[in-house]
């Protein structure tokens, strides 16, 4: 128990409502893990790996019907519906507190309550906030030890104050008709209910870091960004940093830890990871934008994870790390679609049934995971944990666009880039369900996670440049551009690094680049193709930074079908749009 009263006493608020039969305060240290994890390994919440092979690994299954975020069934609870802007479902806060507390009226009877306080951030950062998270499940506090710094470095920093976000979660009965994640910017406030799914009921993740922070940054003056961050360093050691956001499903994870081709290796570059997933950034006294990582783990999707598409992710998880709904092998280790190993003759799949390779049924979920300690990664940056955070030379946006996008462009502004981040999308693939090829447009990757009025959203960035002193640079990449036949025609993977040279030559004033109608091109000989030129010709370069206009028509539909959405649009968004219309001539 923590002597802060602010804590007790919502504490005692939310057991009176939950009922359960009794209550335990996390303090985050091993001696606890140890004894939950005991205790989860009796009830099978957890089954524990091979602990030879992985040590510290355990794998968990969840509900056939809970295996993702959910996002018809996530709310921004404003007084005003407006503040939850178009692309937010929305409730009323009283409305959705009473509906709630009638779902999590004892649900946690027979249960116990586990109190876990966590820091997002380093700690002693002036970056970090404090969450407190109560709920029922072990496997999310055995979650929140890997994803946040958990138990008493929150209390300590939080102190006697009550600025805490107050997440409460408990699985009820996994009623897939009562789910709700419901989130109460206004109280700094997250209500997650008959869910077990990292997404849902992580709440320091997606809920705090991104759609409660979100609503933060804009109160307090900075950025709360769906962003990977990565540092790279030149061969005299100089590192620079560059944060980039993509759509779910876009290789955030893979280029936050990307191996350079062997050409820069030899020359002394290397890539470190701060970052996969969410990035809060502030401006600085040298007013350069600073960004942290607010997490300490990563919450990875596990098929596609190969020693060759992503050797620093599967490194991570060799040990400590916790697997959701993979392939139990029958050495007592997890495999996976596109482990890039063979799969065992037998196994038992993701729904914990017997299962062979040529089932015909996937052994993992596509949307299984690994939660791992960040500390763990071969690449991890040395200043991962600095509490001032790292200084971002230039902010990547992108997304899946089989021709639009070219490889590759710079923002001529501040402006123009925000445009360019309003203006993301991703094309749908054969993976997901529905249509392929359909785009979503996803601004700034940050569509299911703003926490209030993507408009204000807009707004808040327009006004952060203008109070940037010295700005990141803002470019577009595009790593999944198609040939007619729709292959893809970059490789993409580590050598995406070459394209992540170009940017920081631009940000250095290295590099000249070409104005075209969208932005600032690479000249074809400025990419560098040493090493690959069998795979990527120059007319291939060509193409993958051509422009094409009746493409661009059809972009610019789209882009307009949005905006009609909104009532808060800026006016400057409207202005950007019609300046492009113009300079492309349609
Ligand atoms: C994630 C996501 O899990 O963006 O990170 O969906
Ligand atoms: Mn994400």
């Amino acid at each position: 128990m923590y002597s802060n009263k602010a804590v007790q006493n919502w504490v005692e608020e939310m057991a009176k409502l939950t009922k359960p039969d009794n209550i335990v305060w996390i303090d985050g240290s091993e001696e606890e893990k140890e004894r939950l994890e005991k205790q989860a390994l009796e009830t099978g919440e957890i089954i524990e790996l091979n602990q030879e092979k992985l040590p510290g690994c355990f794998l968990h299954r969840t509900e056939v019907n809970d295996v993702a975020r959910v996002e018809g069934r996530t709310f921004i609870c404003t007084r005003r519906k407006e503040d939850a802007g178009p692309t937010n479902n929305w409730m009323d806060p009283t409305e959705a507190y009473e509906k709630l507390s009638k779902i999590f009226d004892g649900s946690m009877k027979g249960r116990t309550m586990y109190v876990i306080p966590y820091l997002m951030g380093p700690a002693g950062s002036p970056f970090s906030k404090v969450g407190v998270e109560v709920t029922d499940s072990i496997y999310v506090v055995l979650n929140m030890r890997i994803m946040t710094r958990m138990g008493k470095v929150a209390m300590d920093h939080l102190g006697d104050s009550d600025d805490f976000v107050k997440g409460l979660h408990s699985k009820a009965n996994l009623d897939p008709e009562n789910r709700y994640i419901c989130h109460f910017p206004e109280d700094n406030t997250i209500w997650s209910v008959n869910s077990g799914y990292g997404g849902n009921v992580l709440l320091g993740k997606k809920c705090f870091a991104l759609r409660i922070a979100s609503y933060m940054g804009r109160q307090e003056g900075w950025m709360a960004e769906h962003m990977l961050i990565l540092g790279i360093e030149d061969p005299k050691g100089n590192v620079s940093y560059i944060a980039a956001a993509f759509p779910s499903a876009c290789g955030k994870t893979n280029l936050a830890m990307l191996i350079p081709p062997e050409v820069y290796a030899k020359e002394g570059y290397k890539v470190w990871t701060v970052g996969d997933d969410i990035a809060w950034m502030r401006i600085g006294e040298d007013g350069r934008l600073w960004a942290i990582n607010p997490e300490a783990g990563f919450f990875g999707v596990a098929p596609g994870t190969s020693m060759k598409s992503n050797p620093n992710a599967l490194l991570t998880t060799q040990k400590n790390t916790i697997f959701t709904n993979v392939v139990l092998t029958p050495e007592n280790t997890v495999w996976w679609e596109g482990m890039g190993v063979e799969p065992p003759a037998t196994g038992i799949d993701w729904k914990g049934n017997p299962w062979t390779p040529d089932s015909g049924e996937k052994g993992a979920h596509p949307n299984s995971r690994f939660t791992a300690p960040a500390c763990q990664c071969p690449s991890i940056s040395p200043e991962w944990e600095n509490p001032k955070g790292v200084p971002i030379s230039a902010i990547l946006f992108g997304g899946r666009r089989a021709k639009v996008a070219p490889l590759v462009y710079q923002s001529f502004d501040w402006e123009h880039g925000v445009f360019m981040g309003a203006t993301m999308g991703s094309e749908t693939t054969a993976a997901a369900m529905g249509a392929v090829g359909v785009v979503r447009r996803d601004p700034m990757a940050m569509l299911p996670f703003c926490g209030y009025n993507m408009g204000d959203y807009f707004a808040h960035w327009l006004e952060m440049g203008k109070k940037i002193p010295n700005p990141p640079k803002i470019f577009n990449v595009n790593w999944f551009r198609t040939n007619d036949e729709g292959k893809f025609i970059w490789p993409g993977f580590g050598e995406n690094f070459r394209v992540l040279k170009w940017i920081l030559d631009r940000c250095e004033g290295k590099v000249d680049a070409v104005e075209s109608p969208i932005g600032y091109l690479p000249d074809v000989n400025d990419i560098d193709l040493t090493g690959i030129e069998d795979e990527v010709s120059k007319e291939t370069l060509a193409n993958l930074l051509s422009i094409d206009k009746e493409s661009w028509k059809e972009e610019i539909n789209s882009q307009s079908e949005f905006f009609a959405k909104f009532d808060r649009l800026p006016a400057e968004i409207k202005k950007q749009q019609e300046a492009l219309i113009k300079r492309l001539g349609i």
